[in-house]
């Protein structure tokens, strides 16, 4: 018999009580000292023996609550083939340590991002930052909060005064497309910022403390939990052209900063390039 889908608050309950055991973890593993250090895609790609740890913690715990779910994490990928999973069913996606390299360095910017999906559609999420406890937290039409305060975005409408997030790949073409398109909108906005985690970025753009963010190669698990913190503080998050968020491009902005935010991500074929 198939199983009542549970209401995204329930999903979200899971979701922070899982997610804070597992900040906990990264946190006391970084003060004990950085190990297993590897690389992935290129030389500067990492992953430390803190993010395998973390990842198998999580789904451990959300097996024990969850036994029939799934879930996609970005060290061990998808738990069972995503063509097997039956309509209703939930699925976790998973960021155990989003910002590995300022983990790596030792600056407190890395988090936790753990989001749920059904049907294709993320219905609750949260974001931990594990050195700081700072924690995000949405579901999908109920709100997006912080520390139990309603977040609402930033009332910023100029673009030209507009505080704006980004971050850049591990591959040296990407970078170099990445700094042309930097190049050719950094005149055009206040300023720009990269922090190296777009989980917390996103969730920074949801509470106003940078007016838009845009980003090119993430993967589900670098903006499932923020996208949604983000959506729900009334921001617009999508890709280029209408397309939905994804590794083409990631755009977060207020409704009034969308647009010419866009054209110019647009003109400067952010999308484009490795
Ligand atoms: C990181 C993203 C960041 C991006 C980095 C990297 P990771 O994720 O959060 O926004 O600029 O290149 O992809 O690798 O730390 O999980």
């Amino acid at each position: 018999m198939r199983e009542i889908t549970p209401r995204p608050d329930e999903l979200l309950r899971i979701a922070v009580d899982v997610a804070r055991d597992a900040a906990e973890t990264a946190r006391r593993m970084r003060a004990e000292g950085v190990r297993g250090v590897d690389t992935k895609s290129t030389s500067t790609d990492v992953v430390t023996a803190a993010d395998r740890a973390v990842e198998r913690q999580v789904v451990a715990a959300l097996r024990d609550a969850r036994p029939g779910d799934t879930v996609l994490g970005e060290e061990y990928g998808d738990s069972a083939d995503p063509r097997s999973r039956p309509p209703g069913a939930v699925r976790w996606i998973l960021d155990p340590i989003d910002g590995t390299v300022n983990y790596l360095y030792g600056l407190p910017e890395y988090a936790v991002s753990l989001a749920a999906e059904v049907d294709g559609v993320v219905v609750a999420g949260v974001v931990r930052n594990a050195a700081t406890g700072d924690e995000w937290r949405a579901t999908r039409g109920g709100g997006a909060y912080r520390d139990g305060e309603r977040l609402r975005g930033s009332a910023q409408t100029d673009l030209a005064h507009a505080l704006i997030a980004t971050g850049f790949g591990y591959d040296p073409a990407r970078r170099r497309h990445q700094a042309a398109v930097l190049a050719g909108l950094i005149t055009e906005v206040r300023d720009i910022r990269r922090f190296g985690a777009a989980a917390i970025d996103l969730c920074r753009v949801a509470e106003g403390a940078m007016d838009a963010y845009y980003e090119k190669g993430l993967n589900a698990w670098d903006h499932a939990a923020g996208g949604l913190v983000a959506t729900e503080a009334g921001l617009r998050v999508a890709g280029l052209a209408g397309a939905p968020p994804g590794p083409e491009l990631v755009i977060a902005a207020p409704p009034a900063l969308f647009g010419p935010l866009h054209a110019h991500l647009l003109r400067l074929d952010a999308a484009g390039g490795a």
